[in-house]
């Protein structure tokens, strides 16, 4: 085997990631936990300006039901305290109900609260709420930020609250229903500049028809996939389960790529190009590299998903 995971994760060392992305988050995660609602709920109303969230699907909608449910129920006071506790990752019924959603559950559990709190039915953030010098240079530098890489720290800051689940010891995660793979008929198939190889081809279009059970097949039974900002998910069964959970509904739009021989008859390909996600759709098309290691045989070895650091890095193909 002329590669390791580790060494996997070093292809095409010039590929330009969005390393604002986890330093803005890590700012964050210093501040208090009002500054952090507060903030949030600023860089939301700014981003409410220019692109419109999607309202989540019912299915996700009703695990967070009854958790809504009693947070209604709250006096204003508690329901504050109910929000800091999340961002404070506290040890409550609560935070440990919220640790086991998927993230889009999270999101939209957030997002249902958003609208009470527009509404009035849950504690808004007060009005002249004034953020700390920390918080408002943390707000400016998201200000900043490409709208892909704004709703990738968002995500990141819903999905970090909530108690710390590998305190939980052995737990089930709730996760949306899985929908059916698109129908055979309906599908549309990729063509990349560049790519001929027929895994990457197939990657592309099954993850575009929510057809996991072939998507899979395409792995090495210890395979890698890198998500961007993580580590790799390593085996069959646990990128199985990752993609049932959290890559439901994306739409990948590659657009160039290149094909290199790798050592010990691997080969290696890189492709970049857009991908939109569920929540925003066309709206927010976040610039995207997949760098994929595949053996002889063409099965996926690895694969990292890089966000990248700015739209110039799309024509970035250099080995
Ligand atoms: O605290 O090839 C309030 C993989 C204030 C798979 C609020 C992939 C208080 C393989 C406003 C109420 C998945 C890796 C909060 C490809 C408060 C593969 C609410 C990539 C929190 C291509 C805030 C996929 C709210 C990618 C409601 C890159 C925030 C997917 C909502 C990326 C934020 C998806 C939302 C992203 C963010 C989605 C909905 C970045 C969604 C982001």
């Amino acid at each position: 085997m002329p590669f390791t995971i580790d060494s996997a994760r070093t292809i095409f060392p010039q590929t330009l990631a969005a390393d604002v992305v986890p330093a803005t988050i890590a700012r964050f995660t210093q501040l208090n936990a009002e500054d952090q609602l507060a903030l949030i709920w600023f860089a939301y109303l700014e981003m409410g300006k220019t692109i419109t969230i999607a309202a989540p699907g019912a299915a996700s909608m009703v695990l967070a039901e009854s958790t809504l449910n009693e947070i209604k129920t709250m006096t204003p006071q508690q329901q504050s305290q109910a929000m800091c506790d999340l961002a404070n990752r506290a040890d409550t019924p609560l935070c440990r109900t919220y640790a086991i959603w998927s993230a889009n559950i999270k999101l939209g559990f957030w997002y249902q609260l958003g609208k009470f709190m527009e509404e009035g039915i849950v504690a808004p953030i007060p009005e002249g709420y004034l953020l700390s010098a920390n918080a408002n240079s943390v707000l400016d530098a998201i200000k900043k930020l490409e709208s892909g890489q704004q709703i990738t720290v968002l995500r990141n800051a819903v999905v970090d609250m909530g108690y710390d689940v590998s305190k939980l010891g052995n737990y089930t995660s709730v996760i949306e229903p899985v929908t059916p793979p698109q129908e055979v008929s309906k599908r549309t198939k990729v063509s990349i500049p560049g790519v001929t190889n027929a895994t990457v081809l197939n990657y592309m279009d099954n993850l575009n028809a929510n057809d996991f059970d072939t998507l899979i097949e395409l792995f090495l039974p210890d395979g890698a996939l890198q998500p961007p900002f993580k580590r790799p998910i390593v085996g069959k069964d646990n990128i199985f389960r990752f993609f049932k959970e959290e890559c439901q509904n994306l739409k990948l739009i590659p657009q160039q790529g290149v094909t290199e021989p790798a050592d010990g008859g691997f080969t290696q390909i890189k492709v970049t190009g857009k991908v939109q996600t569920p929540w925003f759709g066309g709206n927010v098309g976040m610039d995207i590299a997949w760098r994929f290691l595949l053996n002889p045989e063409g099965k996926i070895f690895f694969v990292a998903i890089d966000l990248l650091a700015s739209p110039k890095e799309l024509l970035n193909l250099i080995r």
